[in-house]
């Protein structure tokens, strides 16, 4: 059987194009981090006056950009860095994540500028005249509500959408971004032959020409049939005319998408034969990063905001969270569930109850007995929207609470509790929410993998409380960026997908490999006590139930 390893001596590069930065992770082909390297687009591309990498427009409601030429200069300021690091010639193949949801309009005939870079010249002075729209819409940008309705309406409804395209239609989906630029700049629209995500703009540039979508970065915009993974006739009628044509075909993200152009070659020494895989999004690569691969792998990042994002081959799409298709797999599925309410309500509970201190926090988590004793609280200090509810605190005390039927409880509302209460309540309020929803979302429970990462997951007392209610093992990672790291790693299997002819499980790759590197998670908290995890499960139910009656009152699906 013919040897499917990684070449010896090969690297592997991954970029992350978010929001604020460029970063960059180098693997070496026994998968350790030799090299990573950041690009900060306010401090050093100042010349473009972003503030934390974007532009608020305070002249149309809600309007949030970057300017698509700071991304060029940033990949040219990054290589720079890195070729004095590292020899680019040893890079096998390269790949990247991209924020997700962002979007860049190439202007006619910009494929011809793609095709001819000039290497004696810096990318910038060749793509100031590229775009048709200079200021990209990215995943910000709330301006088009309007947008939303109509598209939901077109296509039958918010749900039918959801079951179709793994989401409802959401302000910063690129689909209604494109139809906001068809309905107010239609000679724009017109003069706009090709439309990237941020992922495929980028991976357009490494292979001097367009790069098509990846289906998991293309399921952020509403217009892709998540199931045949395959743009959806209806959902492209129901955003703009002539659409298609102009986003290219889908391409699965472990696809080559050329090799890499002539310009980086000659400019900074890559190697001709370096393929450069499709780019994806940042959560998809964030999911290939912790090395989420089978079903019931979960991750819940606990970060300024929450995200959980996991794999299931049984997604039940629904008004609120997102299903992407698995972007390290031919099948299945990637959920993912965002929530305004992450740290900082953490923080603000801290500080009123806690001294501002962690440790009081701590100590008062230990102090209180798991379930509260039927104290239940909803906290949210931001706008929530999982699920949509306005800023708010809400406590109630679970009366006739045996861990016994749901029908005996009852309960009644309070103004507070006492400190320790407060924290218990916050914090189990937020993981009985996310148990509750990612079982909606059809994600197996107990999770057969939880990975908690983010600012809080250094807090043991915070994940023993996340063990008891999901009743699972918690690990946790130590890595800077799983999103460039899991670009790098997917860079990884592109190149193994490609040597083979067909594709490679992505697990197969790194299995008995990953123990001897820092990519390896480590056991942090071990599940608690089944009996709790059932008792987690009727006080889930309450909390349910109460939560559709806020939403009812007080906010919209
Ligand atoms: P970002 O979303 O910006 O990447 P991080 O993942 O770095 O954020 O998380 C930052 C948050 O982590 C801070 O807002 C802070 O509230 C939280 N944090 C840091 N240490 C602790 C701790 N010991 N316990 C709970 N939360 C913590
Ligand atoms: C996901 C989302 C953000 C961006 C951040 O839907 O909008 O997480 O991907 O870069």
């Amino acid at each position: 059987m013919a040897d499917f390893s990684l070449p010896q001596d090969s690297l592997f590069l991954g970029f992350d194009s978010s929001t604020q930065s460029l970063k960059a992770t180098i693997l070496d082909f026994n998968f350790n981090i030799i090299a990573a390297e950041l690009v900060h687009f306010d401090s050093e591309l100042p010349h473009y006056k972003t503030k934390d990498g974007v532009y608020r427009d305070l002249s149309v409601n809600g309007r949030i950009v970057s300017p698509t030429l700071m991304w060029v200069e940033a990949l040219d300021t990054m290589l720079q860095k890195l070729s004095k690091k590292i020899d680019l010639g040893k890079v096998a193949a390269v790949s990247g994540s991209g924020q997700q949801h962002g979007s860049v309009y190439w202007k006619n005939g910009s494929s011809l500028i793609l095709s001819s870079l000039d290497p004696r010249k810096k990318l910038v002075e060749q793509f100031g005249e590229a775009f048709s729209i200079k200021e990209s819409p990215i995943w910000m940008d709330s301006s088009t509500t309007e947008q939303c309705r109509k598209i939901e309406e077109a296509v039958g409804g918010a749900l039918e959408l959801s079951c179709l395209t793994g989401s409802r239609a959401h302000e910063r989906y690129t689909g209604p971004q494109i139809r906001r630029i068809y309905e107010t700049q239609p000679e724009v629209y017109k003069q706009t032959e090709r439309i990237s995500l941020v992922s495929s703009f980028m991976a357009s540039l490494l292979i001097g020409s367009y790069a098509c979508i990846d289906e998991t970065d293309g399921a952020g915009m509403n217009l892709l049939d998540i199931r045949q993974r395959v743009w959806s006739k209806k959902a492209l009628d129901a955003t703009a005319p002539a659409l298609e044509e102009k986003l290219g075909v889908p391409a699965p993200a472990y696809a080559v998408a050329g090799f890499i152009a002539p310009y980086f070659v000659e400019r900074y020494q890559f190697s001709s034969d370096c393929l450069v895989i499709q780019w994806s999004g940042d959560n998809p690569n964030s999911l290939a990063g912790l090395t989420l691969n089978t079903p019931g792998d979960l991750a819940i990042s606990l970060g300024t905001s929450d995200t959980v994002f996991g794999i299931t081959d049984e997604p039940q799409p629904r008004l609120e969270g997102h299903v992407f298709p698995n972007p390290v797999d031919t099948k299945g599925f990637m959920v993912m569930l965002c929530y305004k309410n992450g740290s900082l309500t953490r923080e603000d509970i801290r500080n009123q109850f806690a001294d501002k201190s962690w440790d009081v926090f701590n100590t008062y988590l230990q102090q209180t007995p798991p379930l509260n004793d039927g104290k239940l609280g909803f906290y949210y200090k931001e706008h929530e929207i999982l699920p949509p509810l306005p800023v708010g605190f809400h406590r109630y005390i679970l009366r006739n609470f045996t861990g016994g039927a749901i029908d005996d409880v009852v309960e009644h509302e309070v103004d507070d509790f006492d400190a320790p209460s407060e924290v218990r309540a916050l914090i189990e309020g937020q993981f009985l929410s996310m148990r509750a929803h990612v079982q909606r979302f059809g994600m197996p429970f107990p999770p057969r993998r939880l990975i908690a990462t983010g600012g809080a997951s250094a807090n043991e007392c915070i994940l023993g409380s996340l063990a008891s209610i999901f009743g699972c093992d918690i690990y946790t990672v130590e890595r800077p960026d799983s999103a460039s790291l899991g670009a790098a790693l997917r860079a990884a299997h592109g190149w193994l997908c490609n040597a083979k002819g067909s594709f490679v499980p992505f697990e197969s790759m790194y299995k008995n490999k990953l123990e001897k590197t820092s990519l390896n998670s480590k056991l942090s908290v071990e599940a608690g006590e089944p009996v709790l995890v059932s008792k987690y499960a009727t006080v889930m139910k309450k909390r349910m139930e109460i939560e559709n009656r806020l939403v009812q009152k007080l906010g919209r699906w």
